[in-house]
């Protein structure tokens, strides 16, 4: 891997990018996740690469609905497994939710290879990778129509980071809870979720372990009144007059 300069002005950035390649030279992430990051990477400039105050707001409800939730699940996919394998079980562990790997190109060697990245980060359990207990929702057009029964079949509420857009539909058809991360406030997964966190997933996932670790101390009414507080369409509004805004101003 070439060393990047921490005196490089995009250093931070670049280091990303080079988790993307590790992870595509260790074949967890797809080509086309590549491409993918390049797009949100495009977001994040102009959301000037930092979190906002809309942003923080969506983390904190999502958060309490985790921290509620009977069934929770963090779905993975290479992406999110290249960047952010650690924090995915450190969320997983505070809110007490399962991993379920489910890929949009899916692959069975895939699959094994991201498991195994995140049991070595300390993952006891991954699912989405048994055939016994496969099984699949018909409204979804691609592989990530395959689900674990154990998973995100019987959960009540889904994070999903980094997702292409018609499985969070079929998922909220079946009644399920969706948190969406996208730092494209445009995507039919940020439309369609019920809490959208509009920022990049390496500085979501830690703020929302921070933030389960803080709320798990306060009272169920106490999360119940935060998510009830909050309004995802207005939220949505607000980080796109943000954006729109930025781009207006020379800053950007
Ligand atoms: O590993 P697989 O097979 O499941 O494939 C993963 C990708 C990401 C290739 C697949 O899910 C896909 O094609 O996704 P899309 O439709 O390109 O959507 C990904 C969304 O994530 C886009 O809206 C991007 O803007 C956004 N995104 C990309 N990188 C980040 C991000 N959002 C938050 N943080 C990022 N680092």
């Amino acid at each position: 891997m070439n060393k990047v300069s921490p005196r490089h002005p995009r250093a931070e950035s670049l280091r990303i990018r080079e988790r993307l390649v590790e992870g595509f030279k260790a074949g967890l992430v797809v080509p086309e996740g590549l491409a993918a990051h390049g797009r949100g990477e495009a977001f994040d400039y102009i959301l000037g690469e930092q979190t906002t105050e809309h942003s923080q707001r969506a983390t904190e409800a999502a958060a309490a609905m985790l921290l509620l939730a009977k069934h929770p699940v963090i779905s993975v996919n290479g992406n999110v497994t290249a960047l952010v394998p650690a924090e995915t079980v450190e969320l997983a562990n505070a809110v007490n939710a399962k991993i379920e790997v489910n890929l949009f190109h899916g692959s069975a060697k895939r699959e094994a290879a991201i498991a195994k990245c995140l049991r070595r980060h300390g993952a006891k359990e991954v699912l989405g990778t048994e055939r016994k207990f496969s099984t699949r929702i018909k409204e979804v057009h691609s592989d990530r129509r395959k689900i674990d029964r154990r998973g995100i079949g019987a959960a009540d509420v889904v994070l999903v980071p980094l997702e292409d857009g018609d499985r969070t539909e079929a998922l909220k058809k079946l009644g399920k809870h969706i948190i969406a991360i996208d730092l494209n406030p445009m995507s039919r997964t940020a439309q369609a979720a019920d809490v959208t966190i509009v920022d990049n997933i390496v500085r979501a996932l830690p703020l929302m372990i921070k933030l389960a670790k803080r709320l798990s101390r306060d009272t169920k009414t106490k999360l119940r009144e935060i998510i009830r507080s909050f309004d995802n369409e207005a939220n949505l509004r607000a980080t796109f007059r943000l954006m729109l805004n930025r781009l207006k101003s020379e800053n950007c």
